[in-house]
């Protein structure tokens, strides 16, 4: 079970209104308590902020926001002594504008790394720096161009998210080799993994050719840099170079957006895939409308078959990742659950879901307690230059209503995953002393871990249980799957199997009372968990209460 843990926003111990990384060594009692194995730190490391750390200036060198290279070295002592791993954010996709290599790269054409980045001349026949000269027509996953102009070189340089992360050249040996060197001294520190940032889009179809407009009318680069020509090759290259032959395993984990289940397989494959798991995006993309702002309701239906192909896909020879939130997804118990009424029911009853399926688990910062969307009141409320931009693009400069963008910011911004961590009720709920970069949730006061902490019937109580159970149940890691009541459009149910012995995940998905489907019904049924406070435990064949989840174990038949 990794936990997940931004920075910035996890907890502050100077009072600057940043967090860091001595406040993180702090709390790292909570997640040694939640039951977790590991801590994946989303970037420490240099980084002018454009995009909160996913735009390193330097790999080897600790923002001052957060520390020095000490405080990183006593994180990771306290973290070992609490028995949980690092893992570390790896961006290689891009760097930094700001990085000396891009500098160098941006000076000349002959310079010393001219050829670190994918650099291009203008389209034939016209002239650099005007719109409609870029090199072809991407678009970039924070609106605009992917190219800027560099009027040193006379040339555009090619960046998929913003104007501040330029894209590495893969192509160029020099760049892998350096990489490479890179993370070997991150192990050697002692840091036992790697998350991969965006990895799939490392290796660009040559040629770079132009995209198809989408639903919203704009062309995605993404047919031609997904999983490209070179990128398995390159990763077994990097698991030769880096994790071969160090006395301990290596965690990867590479986040793969567009990526199919056939990708996934090769690439986790149990003998030959050169990474543990992969993040794919199909659950978490279902209810996008034309763009992920445009929020749709989820079709439960659709999301099962999505979560069951990935189950059934990846089940021999495969390994899954599990996860409804991180930072740059919305709080899952106002996007999928209920974040009034049925707060508790809904955040334990996707917590079930979640947790009990094969795979390995991941829960975001806060998660575990339950934490909802913030309250963003106008555009100056929200940080992430991923809002902003889209901001810009569609209401500053573009016709489309403010009222409706607003409306899909407030339900979809990466900044509701990136209010501070509700620590206690105190002002800024306990997060700093100081004015946060981001405002709390007003609803600190009622949603945070002081007040979770002892009490058993919590949001918290109930992931250590879901996690303690993963820790003592072999089935819960080795079992089998299958999905149950496939085309209820209310329950999400479930069986795993190993060696005759069974468990039945049975989750309600609704406001509403619910009959048990009839293929989740079983004999010699034992009561597992349940995610009602007051009589958790009701004769098998009741209907299901709102938000209701029941696990069962089925013993082994005579
Ligand atoms: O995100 C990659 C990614 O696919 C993005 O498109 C992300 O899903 C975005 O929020 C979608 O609109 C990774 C990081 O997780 C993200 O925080 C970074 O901004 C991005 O890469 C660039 O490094």
């Amino acid at each position: 079970v990794i936990y997940q843990v931004y920075p910035r926003s996890f907890a502050d111990s100077d009072g600057d209104g940043v967090g860091d990384l001595p406040g993180i060594t702090a709390h790292l009692d909570h997640i040694a308590d939640l039951g977790a194995d590991a801590v994946w730190l989303s970037p420490i490391y240099a980084s002018p902020g454009d995009d909160n750390g996913y735009d390193i200036s330097d790999y080897e060198a600790i923002d001052p926001q957060f520390g020095t290279m000490d405080d990183a070295e006593r994180l990771f002592s306290r973290a070992n002594e609490l028995g949980l791993k690092v893992v570390m954010d790896l961006v290689v996709n891009h760097t930094s504008d700001e990085h000396a290599w891009f500098q160098d790269s941006a000076s000349a054409r002959d310079s010393d790394k001219a050829d670190w980045y994918i650099w291009r001349d203008p389209k034939p026949g016209f002239e650099g720096g005007h719109p409609g000269a870029e090199p072809n027509n991407w678009q970039s996953f924070f609106s605009g161009s992917t190219w800027t102009w560099v009027p040193e070189r006379e040339q555009y340089y090619l960046h998929l998210f913003s104007r501040k992360q330029p894209d590495l050249n893969w192509e160029n040996p020099y760049v892998r080799a350096e990489i490479y060197r890179m993370m070997n001294a991150w192990l050697d520190r002692g840091v036992d993994g790697f998350r991969m940032d965006v990895i799939n889009l490392i290796s660009k179809v040559p040629g770079l050719p132009d995209g198809i407009a989408g639903r919203n009318g704009l062309a995605s680069p993404m047919p031609h840099v997904v999983h490209g020509p070179k990128f398995v090759e390159y990763l077994r290259e990097m698991r030769e170079q880096v994790f071969t032959g160090r006395d301990t395993h290596i965690l990867t984990v590479g986040e793969t957006p567009d990526a199919t289940p056939t990708h996934a397989r090769e690439l986790t494959h149990v003998d030959s895939g050169p990474l543990d798991m992969v993040f794919q995006f199909e659950h978490v993309s279902l209810d996008h409308g034309a763009s992920r702002f445009d929020a749709e309701p989820l079709d439960l239906v659709a999301l099962k078959e999505s979560l069951g192909t990935w189950q059934r896909e990846l089940a021999q020879d495969g390994w899954n990742s599990l996860y409804f939130e991180n930072h740059d997804q919305p709080r899952s118990v106002s996007r999928w659950g209920d974040d009034g009424q049925y707060w508790y029911e809904s955040a334990t009853a996707l917590a079930t879901t979640l947790h009990l399926m094969r795979g390995t688990p991941y829960v975001y910062q806060g998660q575990e307690i339950g934490m909802t969307n913030s309250r963003f009141g106008s555009i100056g409320d929200f940080r992430d230059l991923e809002t902003l931009r889209y901001w810009a693009a569609n209401v500053e400069n573009g016709d489309a209503d403010p009222t409706t963008v607003m409306e899909g910011l407030r339900a979809r911004s990466r900044d509701n995953a990136r209010t501070p961590m509700q620590w206690d009720s105190s002002l800024h709920a306990g997060f700093s002393t100081g004015q946060p970069w981001l405002d709390a949730n007003p609803n600190a006061d009622r949603i945070n871990v002081a007040a979770q902490a002892d009490d058993p019937h919590s949001v918290l109580a109930f992931y250590r249980q879901l996690i303690g159970l993963r820790h003592e149940w072999p089935l819960v890691v080795n079992g089998g799957f299958t999905m149950l009541a496939p085309e209820s459009d209310r329950v999400f149910a479930y069986e795993r199997e190993l060696n005759g012995e069974a468990m039945v995940v049975i989750v309600n998905w609704s406001p509403e009372h619910v009959d048990v489907p009839a293929d989740c019904r079983r004999d010699r049924e034992e009561w597992v968990l349940g995610n009602y406070r007051e009589h958790p435990q009701v004769p098998a064949g009741d209907p299901l209460r709102p938000w209701e989840s029941r696990v069962i174990s089925v013993g082994v038949p005579v």
